[in-house]
């Protein structure tokens, strides 16, 4: 390998990434991620809606020196769980990525062993990977390392994957030469605007999570308010903004044995999901998949409240 050491250590990590199965990564230098202070005025109009985890460390969420002192690099990864197969269907529908295996230890487990072949090879190099897992804002740096874009969705959108990717990031004090940002590639597209069956864009790049479905049937905890939101059919998540998005149509596919969906969760069985007395069986669903998180009990409220019961 020739050029700088910068050079050096930015081929080396991308090798490295592609290796461990990672079909998306680049590298952003250490910056203000937001310094438009996107975040902050989505907080102000309380778009996190009971998300109130979003509201603390927000400092840090901004700066991620304060959780790597002397951080130099972010490296920002993309894992593909896009497969060929049917659309969720209904009478209940559960999103793509909450059919298969939880995505968060697999992803984090292959970005430390990423995090220690650099500590290995840059000795006294400090390094934390992160995938939902600390305050950090894993779409922008996806954005500022040139993985993807961040749509009128917010989703951020790969040219090759789609957006039916997972994000993770990798802090750490090596310095490696960026990659270059990508462009908007939106256009006058407005498909996902348009197709939110509860408008829940007040504009595009906004999302207000007290109108996402996904808000509602994953991270709302305890009875509905009445009126009880709109669920559309979806018990678990909602894809319609990525269903609908044109870059999603030749997406790479992913080759993870992890991201195979239960069989149990793509065509839901309302006898499971919206009996009471079925409560362990629900249980046994939704083990090891995102939705264990969740719990039985707010997923059965969802299905009850789709089916009318
Ligand atoms: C909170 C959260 C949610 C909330 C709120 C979503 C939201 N859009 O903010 C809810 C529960 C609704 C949610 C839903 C989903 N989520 Co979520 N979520 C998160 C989480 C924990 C934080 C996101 C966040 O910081 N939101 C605050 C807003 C302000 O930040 P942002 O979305 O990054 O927005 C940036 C841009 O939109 C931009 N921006 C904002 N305003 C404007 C205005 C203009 C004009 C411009 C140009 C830019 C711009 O600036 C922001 C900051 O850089 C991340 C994990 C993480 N730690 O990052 C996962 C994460 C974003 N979610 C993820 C997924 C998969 C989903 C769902 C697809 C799940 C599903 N199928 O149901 C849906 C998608 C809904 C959607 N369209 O976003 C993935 C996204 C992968 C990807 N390719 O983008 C993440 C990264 C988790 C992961 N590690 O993979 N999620
Ligand atoms: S996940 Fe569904 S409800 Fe949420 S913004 Fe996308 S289309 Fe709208
Ligand atoms: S549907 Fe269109 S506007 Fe929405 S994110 Fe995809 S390309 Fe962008």
């Amino acid at each position: 390998m020739s050029g700088s050491p910068e050079d050096r250590a930015a081929a080396q990590v991308h090798a490295w990434a592609a290796e461990l199965g990672f079909q998306g990564a680049g590298i952003a230098r250490v910056a203000p991620p937001d310094p438009d202070g996107h975040l902050r005025a989505w907080l102000d109009r309380g778009y996190n809606a009971g998300l109130s985890y979003m509201a603390k460390k927000v400092a840090d969420r901004e700066d991620v020196d304060r959780l790597v002192p002397g951080a130099k690099s972010v490296v920002a990864l993309a894992m593909s769980y896009r497969r060929e197969g049917p659309e969720p269907e209904p009478p209940l529908k559960v999103s793509r990525y909450a059919m298969a295996d939880d995505y968060h230890n697999m992803i984090l487990k292959r970005s430390r062993r990423l995090g220690n072949r650099i500590k290995a090879t840059w000795p006294g190099t400090t390094v934390k990977a992160t995938v939902d897992t600390a305050p950090v804002l894993e779409r922008a740096w996806a954005a500022r390392a040139g993985v993807a874009w961040i749509g009128k969705s917010t989703m951020a959108i790969s040219p090759r994957l789609g957006t039916y990717t997972f994000l993770s990031t990798l802090i750490t004090t090596v310095a490696m030469t960026p990659d270059e940002p990508l462009p908007d590639r939106c256009g006058s597209c407005t498909r996902c605007l348009d197709a939110c069956p509860t408008q829940a864009f007040p504009a595009p790049y906004v999302l207000d999570a007290n109108k996402c479905i996904t808000y509602w049937n994953v991270e709302h905890r305890g009875p509905f308010p009445e009126p009880p939101p709109e669920l559309h059919g979806w018990v678990a998540g909602c894809d319609v903004c990525q269903q609908v998005c044109p870059w999603n149509k030749f997406g790479v596919l992913t080759e993870e044995r992890r991201f195979t969906p239960h069989p149990d969760m793509v065509r839901p069985d309302p006898a499971v999901f919206a009996d009471p007395a079925a409560h362990d069986a629900l249980e046994r669903t939704l083990l090891g998949t995102p939705l264990q998180r969740t719990g039985p009990d707010a997923v059965r409220r969802n299905a009850r409240s789709i089916l009318g019961r």
